[in-house]
């Protein structure tokens, strides 16, 4: 048979052809590499020499899925379902081959990898590798016969679990579920996979009673089935909000696992097209390429980052405990320096804190902890001990001198390649940097708090920020596992001040006779995780009126404090830190706090306001008109000009809605057009908080989007 192919690697070993996907990055099933896995196939099948056929990957992957940037393209349902179909009688052919199919696998078996190696008469599977359908987590379902296969090889219950969940398992649990036949150290996989094509070749294995789509032994009476679903359906209810393919993957369940199997992928198949083309699955495929391709910019294209080991953590409070988390949790050495050792005490403390969660769920072991604050971590209070550090990260107290007077020092200790990075959440870098003989090492790496476990690391470049101290950034926050995200300096960067944007519209509904209830309601329906007023108790009342003060100072009366905003402020309540913001926390649930009931009541009174009734609709077309021009002006000042990574940044930094893409893919849902003349309408009510960004119209008028369709 022929064994010269691109994107597969073919070789028979004692007429057995051993077929080894080798698509990279992951064995994706590209259209290029499956036109040449079925040309192989049935050049085997048709081969009087080939006995059977082992498929395996090449690499860490045996297939990672579908070629996901190919889905993305799909327009209609219409166009997928014939490509659907020939990929079952793909499959069936493969169950009814009379030649036995072995499935080597050698790595990550996903999505459609997983869905091959179930229509293979045996499966034989290297120690520790991951074995999952995912494709919910894409806004997709096991459009190739998964929902099918799996409950009929596994059961429902354990099928359901991992479908619904998208969750890898590691290939040992597969073994014990039966999805998986034998199961062997890495390097004697094909041999065995080998080995058991002679057992089918010499009789002793049959391939009649090992096709998958056949066996019915293992699936639920109707009883069972129908209180396991339903039973399911309630458990994701909440969780499932927003989402589409968990309720399709549902209803596979339910309208099918009957004794026709036909029958059966045909449902799947319809119900999959309906997920393939929702804007959720557009949404969360966009989501997972762009959260792989942030941080590459074309200024560090080519640019060697620097290698970074060991890493200084200037303060040891809230922020640096779990930067230090992240560091010790990486491989990286690191020495924390505090003002005196009573700080330096309890920022240990802090960050040994960090790791209880790891301990109790046995990610971590004792020893392991132990050792690394042992040996990976030094404290010191002199700043001359910083010579040998790669990388320094500060988070010291929010105050200017102090920090340039760190930096000043530093820049006679470190090396002249050290970067260094800080935490600040709102002072402006570019003044920061300034004091250094060399600005261009300095960039903001603003974490989110907590810095342990929000994925987002917001990387704000200042005016003299190196391309070189950028590209050592980004790389560094790969390191780190966090999603990096490059914006520019300015008041709140990006993320603050376009959450910022996203709440500020509240204020104006409530000084309009709306009740705030209403609004904290609408923004969780939305799928926010928290409404503005919970918000602004989290983050503090007095922060956020200071921040508003200073985007009003330095963006303009846009931005000019509101009186009722004014109002609220001076009840001294500042939220959760008081035990009182616009919620009173002395209550469990809290309940409204009365000070402000009353504060409102009396700017009621004094502006002759009605209390009025808001649907959700209005509510959310303000806020979130609010928050796309908030998007616009910073486009405008040259923030960050990147619609994915914006979207990115929102929803890994403040929980927005995966499934609505981004406030810049709601953005273009809604039509810019849409955008400004509701802005238009909200600034001849409200005033110039309102007020179309130009850049907004420009794009209203031409027709434009943020993304490029
Ligand atoms: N298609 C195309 N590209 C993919 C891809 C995929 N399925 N998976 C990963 N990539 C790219 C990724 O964008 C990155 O590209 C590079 O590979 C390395 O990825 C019919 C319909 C396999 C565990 O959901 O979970 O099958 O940025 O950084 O950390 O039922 O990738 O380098 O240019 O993540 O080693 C179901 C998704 C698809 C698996 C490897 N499968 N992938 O992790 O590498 S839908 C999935 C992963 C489906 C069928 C349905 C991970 C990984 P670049 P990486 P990694």
């Amino acid at each position: 048979m022929k064994t010269e192919y691109e994107w597969i690697k073919v070789e028979v070993k004692d007429g057995v052809a051993v077929i080894a996907f080798n698509n990279p990055p992951v064995n994706q099933l590209s259209e290029h590499m499956v036109l040449e896995f079925v040309e192989a196939m049935q050049d085997a099948w048709a081969d009087e020499e080939i006995k059977a056929i082992v498929l395996t990957g090449t690499g860490k992957n045996f297939i990672a899925g579908a070629d996901i940037t190919q889905l993305l393209q799909v327009k209609s349902k219409e166009e997928f379902l014939p490509f659907l179909q020939k990929n079952h009688e793909f499959h069936n052919a493969m169950e009814l081959s009379p030649k036995p199919l072995i499935a080597a696998i050698n790595g990550n078996c996903l999505g459609g990898g997983l869905e091959v190696a179930m229509a293979c008469h045996y499966r034989v599977a290297a120690q520790g590798v991951n074995i999952g359908l995912p494709e919910v987590k894409l806004g997709l379902l096991p459009g190739a016969g998964g929902t099918q296969r799996l409950p009929r090889l596994i059961g429902l219950p354990n099928a359901m679990e991992m479908i619904t969940t998208g969750k890898f398992i590691k290939s040992e649990k597969a073994f014990s579920y039966g999805l998986v036949d034998e199961l062997v150290p890495a390097e004697e996989l094909l041999d065995t996979a080998l080995a058991a094509a002679e057992k089918f070749t010499s009789g002793q294995l049959g391939t009649a009673n090992r096709m998958a789509s056949q066996r019915f032994d293992r699936l639920p009476s109707a009883a069972e089935k129908k209180s396991l679903i339903e039973f399911s359906r309630a458990m994701m209810a909440d969780k499932a909000k927003g989402y589409i393919a968990p309720w399709k993957i549902m209803d596979c369940f339910e309208k099918g696992l009957t004794t026709d199997y036909q029958h059966d992928v045909e449902v799947e198949a319809d119900l999959f097209g309906d997920c393939l083309v929702s804007d959720v699955a557009k949404n969360l495929i966009s989501i997972f390429l762009n959260e792989r391709a942030a941080g590459r910019l074309p200024r560090t294209k080519g640019l060697e980052p620097a290698q970074i080991k060991k890493v200084a953590m200037l303060g040891g409070g809230v922020m640096g405990s779990g930067i230090i988390h992240l560091l010790l949790a990486n491989g990286f050495e690191a020495v924390l320096w505090d003002i005196n050792d009573e700080a330096l005490d309890k920022g240990v403390e802090a960050a040994k804190k960090t790791f209880a969660y790891k301990l109790k769920k046995k990610k971590l072991a004792k020893d392991a902890f132990e050792d690394l604050f042992a040996n990976k971590l030094s404290t010191t209070t002199d700043l001359a001990d910083m010579g040998d550090v790669d990388l320094v990260i500060e988070a010291v107290v929010e105050n200017m001198e102090i920090k340039q007077d760190i930096w000043q020092k530093l820049e006679s200790i470190c090396r002249d390649d050290v970067v260094f990075g800080t935490n600040t959440s709102a002072l402006p870098i570019t003044d920061m940097a300034s004091v250094l003989k060399d600005p261009g090492r300095m960039i903001g790496l603003h974490f989110f708090n907590p810095a342990e476990r929000m994925p987002l690391l917001e990387i704000i470049c200042a005016q003299q920020t190196s391309d070189q101290t950028l590209a050592t950034s980004v790389s560094f926050g790969r390191a780190i596992k966090k999603v990096p995200v490059v914006v520019g300096d300015g008041p709140g960067f990006y993320v603050s001040r376009q959450l910022g944007g996203l709440m500020g519209g509240a204020v104006f509904l409530t000084a309009d006779g709306v009740d705030g209830a209403s609004v904290e309601q609408a923004m969780l329906e939305f799928g926010m995780p928290m409404g503005p007023a919970t918000l602004a108790d989290l983050t503090g009342i007095d922060i956020n009126y200071h921040v508003n003060q200073t985007f009003a100072k330095r963006l303009g009366e846009r931005y000019a404090v509101h009186p009722l905003t004014e109002a609220i402020y001076q009840l001294g309540d500042y939220g959760r830190k008081t035990g009182a913001g616009y919620l009173d926390y002395s209550q469990d649930p809290p309940v409204p706090n009365p000070r402000v009931v009353e504060a409102v009541a009396k700017y009621y009174a004094d502006n002759n306001v009605e209390p009025r009734q808001a649907s959700q609709e209005e509510i959310i077309d303000l806020m979130l008109a609010c928050g796309i021009n908030e998007a616009a002006y910073m486009i405008q000042e040259g923030i960050c000009d990147r619609p994915a990574d914006m979207d990115l940044a929102m929803v890994y930094g403040t929980g927005f809605p995966p499934y609505r893409g981004g406030i810049l893919r709601y953005a273009d849902k809604w039509g810019l057009d849409q955008v400004v003349s509701a802005l238009e309408g909200l600034e001849a009510k409200y005033g110039p908080r309102f007020t179309p960004a130009q850049l907004l119209k420009d794009m209203a008028a031409e027709g434009k989007t943020f993304y490029s369709y």
